[in-house]
């Protein structure tokens, strides 16, 4: 029951929430260099999380360090990444008075309190959340946009309610479109539009789109959505509405320019172009490209030579699952098919571990999932003006002695 009053207050909560530069400086625990030009970061602590990599102050955008990645399938959640457009985040959050309202093309509106949302019946599931631009740092051509290194995803257990339940209860009228959801955040300047984003109205009703309260057994974080986020399976975070509190049933396809024009991607199978070019046609971006990643050795590590050493990691998809992941230790002339781990689901990492035996030298490790609706990743990584979706099959060199 969410008795406990959730108010982050006073000079330090606002001030770190609000990215003031003294008090993070302070906070800077240690430096690191992610591996493309202009790759050097601090590691800062804000509420709720442990050192994170900060990537912006205001508003607060925070990337998961690799090595999380390796620790366990599901990610922490105070090393859960974090990704805000607008600088007026919601530092003080009352979980008595919060209200969710679904208006709009319905026959009766509801104004739901959490205490009520809680007690309807309630769907658990394990999902991957990524930004469509994780890992744009290493987009060549280098683009605009938050220059990430891998660390803008994450895989949680999320309970909630699904979204299909409270549009029953309101009754989507005939001619409902699409449904759109707004957070509490909210811009400085009114020239930035507010971040509102739209589902298509069967998508939002599908019965697995859900408004979580939960991430892998607690509240959200603050800095995660906190009292109720929008969890949307196998779509990039941009449709995962963190604080969602306005829900509308709409009749017409939503132009706001959250849709419109930003989060878009060329309208073709590869969502790319050729570098430097822009696309005649675009649409919203939607479902995750299939990716997989090496967790327990990192670029330019030593390893003993002659010798059985594991190689583990992860990989995921859009929902079909993952059908195998291969692993070649010879630059991808020569593959061979790793053990897979649990299954915690569809939309979730997937673990993958294999030995290799390498013989004293330098070594170009990759990794290659294939999904079970056959799709994989690509050698060359394909390129877009914004750079989101990369799922290029991931290379790591290594010396054995
Ligand atoms: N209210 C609100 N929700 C939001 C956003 C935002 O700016 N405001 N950003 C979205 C984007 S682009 C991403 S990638 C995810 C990131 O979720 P996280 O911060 O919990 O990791 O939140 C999404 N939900
Ligand atoms: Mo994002």
């Amino acid at each position: 029951m969410p008795s406990r009053r959730f108010v982050l207050k006073g000079a330090v909560g606002a001030a770190l929430l609000l990215g003031a530069r003294p008090v993070l400086a302070q906070l800077a625990q240690a430096e690191l260099t992610l591996p493309f030009a202009g790759g050097e970061r601090r590691l800062v602590t804000y509420p709720q999380k442990r050192p994170l990599i900060q990537l912006t102050s205001r508003p607060p955008q925070l990337e998961t360090p690799f090595s999380v990645f390796d620790e366990s399938v599901l990610t922490p959640n105070d090393a859960f990444f974090v990704r805000y457009h607008l600088a007026n985040v919601p530092l003080a959050i009352d979980p008595e008075n919060f209200a969710l309202e679904l208006t709009g093309s319905v026959d009766t509106p509801l104004r739901l309190s959490l205490a009520e949302i809680r007690r309807l019946p309630a769907i658990e599931m394990v999902a991957v959340n990524q930004c469509s631009g994780n890992s744009r740092g290493f987009v060549e051509p280098r683009v605009g946009g938050g220059q990430l290194g891998h660390g803008a995803m994450g895989n949680a257990r999320w309970r909630g309610v699904a979204l299909s339940t409270l549009l029953a209860r309101a009754g989507i009228r005939a001619g409902a479109k699409q449904v759109t959801f707004n957070g509490l955040d909210t811009p400085v300047i009114d020239t930035v539009p507010d971040f509102v984003k739209a589902l298509d109205i069967d998508h939002a009703n599908d019965g697995e789109v859900m408004l979580a309260y939960a991430m892998n057994g607690e509240d959200l974080p603050v800095l995660n959505g906190f009292p109720l986020r929008l969890v949307v399976p196998g779509y990039y975070g941009t449709y995962w509405t963190k604080h969602v509190h306005e829900i509308r049933v709409i009749d017409s396809v939503f132009d706001g320019y959250w849709m419109k024009t930003a989060y878009r991607i060329p309208d073709n199978e590869c969502a790319c172009v050729a570098p430097g070019t822009a696309p005649l046609a675009t649409i919203p971006i939607n479902r995750f490209t299939i990716r997989s990643f090496i967790s327990n050795v990192k670029e330019g590590d030593r390893v003993v030579a002659d010798r059985d050493v594991t190689v583990r990691g992860f990989a995921f998809d859009s929902g079909h699952g993952i059908a195998n992941v291969s692993l070649s230790s010879d630059g991808g002339r020569s593959w061979s098919e790793t053990r897979l781990g649990e299954d915690m689901g569809r939309y979730a990492f997937r673990h993958w571990q294999a030995n290799v035996r390498l013989p004293a030298g330098t070594h170009e490790l990759k990794v290659r999932a294939t999904g079970r609706g056959g799709e994989t990743q690509p050698e060359m990584p394909l390129w877009n003006g914004a750079g989101y979706m990369r799922n290029v099959i991931e290379t790591l060199r290594v010396t054995a002695a």
